[in-house]
């Protein structure tokens, strides 16, 4: 198994169980399987135009800022090529800041496939979602419905009709949905960021005072989302 896995992985699962060794604990047999993980692609970096540079800075502000209050839940943010820009941004800016790599760290991979493609166990999955809250228009927002299959589509529905920028919606994914049975996610929490590209309804007209208010807002809801399913 842990040849499929990615470096990524690799280093996390040895560096979680660091503390737990030191501290003589029998807690180091814990699977990671079992830490709370949040899995999320970066919001609005690509089919809506956002900045990478200022999404970075939003990003690990954000992680720093929740890193405490999540306890040992892990976030990881996921992309899907070695190439990704904003990945090595928020990586490199990660590292200047010196946050905990066994609490937050990078992973290349499809969201949809973290577990059966990576041996990345995530139980919380984020989507950079639409207003409409409705499957389709390409990017990570195709790809979590398709492989949600029909069950996402409707617990969304129970949920909220649409979604204003800024903000997250936690769903929590029946048992049924090939997620839950493949890939073990139990929520998927749909969240909308800022939009800059003027094809895309809500169009920000390039303006980063703005746009940036209403990433840091997204950032916050998502987290607080995962938040609240630990609780
Ligand atoms: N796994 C992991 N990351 C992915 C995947 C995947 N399967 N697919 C894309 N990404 P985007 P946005 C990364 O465009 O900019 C949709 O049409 C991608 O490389 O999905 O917030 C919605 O319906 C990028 O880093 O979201 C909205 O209308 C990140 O996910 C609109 O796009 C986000 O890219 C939202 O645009």
């Amino acid at each position: 198994k842990f040849s499929s896995l990615s470096d990524n992985a690799v280093l996390k699962s040895k560096e979680v169980e660091k503390p737990a060794v030191r501290s003589g604990s029998h807690a180091s047999h814990v699977s990671l399987d079992d830490v709370p993980t949040l899995a999320f692609p970066s919001i609005s970096t690509s089919d809506f135009q956002f900045s990478h540079e200022k999404a970075a800075d939003i990003i690990v502000d954000k992680v720093l800022e929740f890193s405490d209050k999540l306890g040992n839940a892990r976030l990881v943010l996921v992309d899907l090529s070695h190439k990704s820009k904003i990945l090595s941004l928020v990586k490199a800016k990660a590292a200047q800041k010196n946050i905990d790599t066994r609490k937050f760290f990078t992973h290349v991979g499809d969201i949809t496939c973290l577990y059966s493609g990576g041996g990345l166990r995530c139980s919380v999955i984020a989507n950079a979602a639409n207003w409409r809250l409705k499957p389709g228009g390409g990017g990570v927002n195709a790809a979590i419905f398709n492989a949600a299959g029909p069950a996402l589509e409707s617990a969304t529905k129970e949920r909220a009709k649409s979604l204003l920028p800024g903000n997250a919606i936690v769903v929590p994914l029946p048992s049924r949905s090939p997620l839950f049975v493949r890939e073990g996610v139990t929520h998927v929490i749909h969240v909308l960021g800022p939009n800059m590209n003027p094809q895309r309804p809500n169009y920000l007209g390039n303006d980063y005072g703005k746009g940036c208010k209403i990433l840091q807002d997204a950032y916050t809801s998502l987290f607080e989302g995962f938040a609240s399913i630990l609780r």
